[in-house]
């Protein structure tokens, strides 16, 4: 039997009530964990449903306030999952962990279900993926999709639908290793999604992704300016990340998606008209100062015209790759210009999408952010393939090439990161 935890800041209160009781209520399950961000009006509404759904379920609803377990980082959603880790390895009593956001709407049975029939197989992790509209996921598909592509392409990450996902499932082995991990206790932020989905490609754990075809209605944002916090500390998770190196191979199933409902091709993600104040707003001149230094010259004119007026037809697929490069050397996180420069890149590169793309309708638009991950995995690979067999060579033949063997094999690990590859991509943007 399994334990289910819902994380939960502030949410609609019937919402996260239902959802406790649904979970309760499923035969699979022995108890459901609710940790909060802190003793809100979520939490006492949660506090007096208790009784009732122990009573009919005869399961225990237990209501936990997140611990601190980061060190360095803001206390959010991470020290929340990492409090849920440590109470289910305290409890023996459970086999495994499902998390689930408590704010959706569309939560039934059937989406434990799903997970617990993948358990059932062994699998040590099985994550839920849903459809999902055109203009929605920009930090997964930007962020978290191109940076997995670029810096680990051959592993499984990429692959992964929905890396961001907070629902998933973890055995008890799962959970382990996850919250022995410093770099996953340290990530008490949004950053934890990506430091779960990395450790378990790290570690080659077996992972199952199941589909659930009737997607995740939850609480919704008002413009891309709600998500700047996340998209900053999931590029931070990336680039704290970025020298890691993944020798794992992972035993990886994915369900077959079905055909997407209307109702999510239909939806529009953000507000756009929100969203163009943004490309004007915030600007310092160390901003000016820090574009014209790092980056290439035709997305820094782009990003400086955007100032006098939204503009975006610079932000194309390669001007993001090579922004991303420079962005994993340079950034800074809590560095004010430092992160309005991501951010208003960030949201640069998201109307080109919206405009050039999802115009043109669902299909096309899915189709091209499948596309830029796939075609970056794979020149990221090629550059790695090439300059392992530069490395090789010069291991193989240290005198002659004035270095030792420890140097080429060192010096061919680092140059991967850079060199050519952000070359293919400042090309192609400056023409
Ligand atoms: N315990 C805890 N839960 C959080 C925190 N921040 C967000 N959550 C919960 O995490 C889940 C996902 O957050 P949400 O804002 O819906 O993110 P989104 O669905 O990715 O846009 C929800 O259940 C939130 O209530 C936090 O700091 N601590
Ligand atoms: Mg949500």
């Amino acid at each position: 039997m399994s334990l289910v935890c819902f994380p939960f800041k502030e949410e609609d209160v019937s919402v996260v009530v239902r959802n406790v009781e649904c979970a309760a209520s499923h035969t699979s399950v022995a108890g459901v964990l609710c940790v909060g961000f802190s003793k809100g009006e979520t939490w006492h509404a949660i506090e007096s449903a208790k009784p009732a759904i122990e009573h009919s379920t005869g399961k225990p609803v237990i209501l936990l306030q997140q611990r601190r377990i980061g060190t360095s980082l803001r206390g959010g959603k991470g020290d929340g999952m990492n409090t849920a880790l440590i109470y289910l390895l305290d409890n023996t009593e459970y086999k495994g962990l499902h998390f689930y956001d408590a704010d959706i709407v569309s939560f039934s049975a059937e989406w434990i279900s799903k997970a617990e029939k993948q358990a059932d197989l062994d699998y040590d992790v099985v994550r839920h993926y849903f459809p999902r509209s055109s203009t929605d996921a920009m930090i997964t598909w930007l962020v978290t999709k191109i940076g997995f592509a670029l810096l680990w392409p051959n592993s499984i990450l990429p692959v992964i639908e929905q890396p961001l996902g907070g629902e998933l499932y973890l055995s008890k082995k799962a959970a382990e290793i996850l919250i022995a991990d410093p770099r996953v206790r340290d990530q008490s932020d949004w950053g934890i999604d990506t430091l779960y989905t990395f450790v378990m490609a790290q570690k080659g754990l077996r992972m199952a992704e199941v589909y659930v075809p009737e997607g995740k209605v939850h609480a919704l944002y008002g413009g891309l300016q709600d998500l700047r916090k996340m998209l900053v500390e999931c590029f931070a998770a990336i680039q704290s990340l970025r020298h890691e190196v993944i020798v794992a191979e992972s035993r990886h199933r994915i369900e077959n998606p079905r055909p997407v409902p209307e109702t999510v091709k239909q939806k529009i993600g953000y507000d756009i008209e929100k969203t163009l104040k943004l490309l004007k707003s915030n600007w310092s001149p160390r901003q000016k100062d820090l574009l014209q230094q790092y980056f290439d010259p035709a997305l820094a004119k782009g990003m400086l015209h955007s100032m006098e007026w939204p503009c975006w037809s610079f932000a194309d697929e390669d001007a993001w790759i090579s922004a991303y490069q420079k962005l994993l050397d340079h950034f800074e996180k809590g560095d004010f210009d430092w992160e309005e420069l991501l951010f208003k890149i960030w949201v640069a590169r998201v109307l080109n999408h919206t405009m050039k793309n999802v115009i043109r309708g669902y299909d096309v638009a899915l189709g091209s952010l499948r596309d830029f991950v796939s075609e970056t995995q794979h020149k990221a690979a090629i550059q790695l393939k090439a300059s392992s067999a530069a490395a090789a060579n010069i291991a193989a033949h240290p005198i002659a090439s004035g270095h030792t063997a420890m140097e080429g094999l060192s010096n061919g690990h680092q140059s991967r990161r850079k060199t050519n590859w952000s070359n293919i991509g400042a090309a192609s943007t400056v023409q």
